[in-house]
């Protein structure tokens, strides 16, 4: 045993080649293989933004070093972080095997999503809690940050830019739309924390950069026959256009990275749909490594590791 601290960092995942869309796709459907068309709709959505390179492998990989790094910064030698992702490799399990097969017996979790649900950051613990029993280390998990003032600056600021970008070109009125990926209704029954996390960090973030015009929606909602969580970005930006507004800034806080969910659902389809509405749309840079938020994290991990350890 060594007195390393393992940080478990956990994300979604991505497949890192065309060929690993079906594998990846079952996976995140639990085992249930897509059909064809389900497949081909898939792989059509990453073909239109990744052009061969899967950007959220690369993002994740440099937001593991960043954080790394700052944690070495404050206390080096303290921490050692591993990768474990849920619908790639390496996995969770294997993130907490590869900490154990170096002799690490206490260790943090914490997932590169800022939001607690049950259905989100819960199942992520989950797994890497079972794991690191099966193994005998002992776990702490960070469930969310969404109110760390570092990175309520960091999104501040990008909400800032994007507002001045629009005003620039002259488009106003201006509707600011926070969102973040749906989930199945269900959570409302489960007095999950999910949607008030949301609108928690939504009104901080818009008193900060000082636009009060926001309202709150879904998007990337998934294709199932149960009900989720709306209003979508695409049907509240027909009702922002009908109320007159010509400017959307959208701001998908629940993200953190550029991935699918960002460089398609709003850069090709719901710009798409704003140029049919006539609205301009300006989305806000990701957070990816800013150093605001490789400090979130890394005071989340030295948090929870001081209380745990
Ligand atoms: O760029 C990439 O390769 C990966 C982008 C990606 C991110 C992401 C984040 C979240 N998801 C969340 C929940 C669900 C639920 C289902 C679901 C399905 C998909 C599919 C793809 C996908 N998700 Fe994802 N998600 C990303 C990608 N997600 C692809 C499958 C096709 C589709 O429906 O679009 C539905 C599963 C089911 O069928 O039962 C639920 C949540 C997040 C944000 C928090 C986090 O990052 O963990 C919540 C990035």
């Amino acid at each position: 045993a060594n007195n390393l601290i393992g940080v478990l960092v956990m994300s979604y995942g991505t497949p890192e080649s065309m060929d690993q869309i079906e594998e990846y796709y079952t996976h995140i459907r639990r085992g249930h293989a897509p059909t064809p068309e389900q497949l081909a709709e898939l792989s059509e959505r990453y073909e239109a933004v990744v052009g061969g390179v899967f950007p959220l492998r690369e993002n994740t990989n440099r937001q593991v070093e960043g954080l790394q790094a700052k944690l070495d910064e404050a206390a080096p030698n303290q921490f050692r972080c591993y990768q474990g992702l849920k619908h790639a490799r390496p996995y969770i399990e294997d993130g907490v095997a590869a900490m154990a097969a170096d002799g690490i017996t206490q260790a943090v979790a914490i997932v590169l999503a800022p939001h607690y649900s049950i259905m989100s950051v819960g199942a992520y613990v989950k797994r890497a809690e079972e794991k690191a029993k099966e193994v005998g280390i002992t776990m702490t998990a960070v469930d969310s940050y969404h109110l760390h003032p570092q990175l309520i600056e960091a999104l501040t600021e990008r909400v800032k830019n994007a507002h001045n970008k629009l005003q620039e070109k002259d488009v106003h009125p201006i509707k600011v739309l926070f969102s973040a990926h749906s989930l199945p209704e269900k959570i409302r029954e489960m007095n999950d924390p999910y949607e008030q996390q949301l609108l928690d960090t939504s009104k901080l973030v818009a008193e900060g950069a000082g636009t009060p015009d926001w309202q709150f929606t879904w998007q990337s909602a998934g294709r199932t026959r149960e009900p989720w969580l709306g209003p979508d970005i695409l049907d509240t930006m027909k009702e922002v256009a009908e109320a007159g507004y010509k400017g959307v800034l959208s701001a998908p806080i629940g993200f953190v990275s550029e991935h699918l969910e960002v460089l398609y659902d709003i850069d090709i389809e719901a710009q798409k749909v704003a140029r049919e509405l006539g609205l301009t749309l300006e989305r806000i840079d990701m957070l990816g490594t800013d150093p605001r938020y490789m400090e979130t994290l890394a005071d989340s991990v030295r948090e929870a590791s001081k209380t745990a350890f």
